[in-house]
């Protein structure tokens, strides 16, 4: 697996984050040595939709990028006639992506899209995964987002919805993402890339607090909307319809 080095060096300007060819290329490593939890949940992901899907229905990965939460649902839902669109508005991360599922070829069928996900249609769902997508979707078009996604569900589908998340009060926030910090440090990352990368994604993931996600959720009509994990301040909530 390629390492991770894109912030190692100082860079007199630290542009926006961007999921480009460079990021592609070392994304698996980026994301285990970044996200607390982030092994452990791929397994769980699958175990709850594996739960939840419903025959011939369609099952969502938004925000794909190589394709690792598809490879979790393709593997683990047996219901008789499903499949898995797969969408990522990345052209690098999706050509990627394609090989990769190309080569480990068994499971459902999985229509791979390059598109945005605010415009990407939701029908006939039993269950939609935002596993880190939805942080980067601009804040004025999540409310829309989370309602076309509610009401592509159908009765009983469900909403995995996992979040780099803020916490209140604020001691309890510089906490947590101290505790992070510690966690990138341990796996090798040095203080000038946790800064940089931090500058990078700043105005470009914009983090919300669970109980904002929960009252979109339930807003949008979700029967319930609850946390099922939590690493630090990552976190995953099951919204059912
Ligand atoms: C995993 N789910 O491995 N439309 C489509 N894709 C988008 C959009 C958008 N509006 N915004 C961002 N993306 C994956 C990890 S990574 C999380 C998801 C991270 C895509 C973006 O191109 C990237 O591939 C992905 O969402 C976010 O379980 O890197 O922290």
């Amino acid at each position: 697996m390629a390492q991770d080095t894109i912030y190692a060096a100082e860079r007199p300007i630290v542009a926006p984050f961007a999921f480009d060819e460079q990021v592609v290329a070392v994304f698996p490593d980026m994301i285990a040595r970044s996200v607390p939890g982030y092994e452990l949940l791929l397994p769980l992901i699958g175990q709850i939709a594996s739960r939840y899907a419903q025959p011939h229905s369609r099952c969502y990965d938004l925000g794909c990028s190589l394709g690792a939460v598809t490879q979790v649902l393709r593997q683990r839902i047996q219901k008789p006639g499903c499949r898995i669109t797969a969408v990522d508005n990345s052209r690098a991360m999706i050509e990627k992506c394609h090989h990769i599922l190309a080569r480990s070829g068994n499971g459902l069928p999985v229509d791979l899209v390059e598109a945005d996900i605010c415009q990407t249609p939701i029908v006939e769902a039993s269950v939609v995964v935002l596993n880190f997508t939805f942080q980067f979707v601009p804040p004025a078009l999540r409310d829309v987002l989370i309602q076309r996604i509610y009401d592509g569900l159908l009765p009983g589908g469900v909403l995995i919805l996992s979040e780099k998340v803020v916490f209140e009060p604020q001691e309890l926030d510089d906490l947590l993402v101290t505790l992070h910090h510690d966690f990138k440090r341990a796996n090798g990352y040095s203080d000038l890339e946790i800064s940089q990368k931090r500058t990078a994604l700043e105005n470009v993931l914009i983090s919300e607090t669970v109980p904002q996600h929960q009252a979109r959720l339930l807003q949008a009509g979700f029967a319930s909307a609850d946390l099922w994990f939590q690493a630090f301040n990552f976190v995953s909530l099951l919204a059912i319809k």
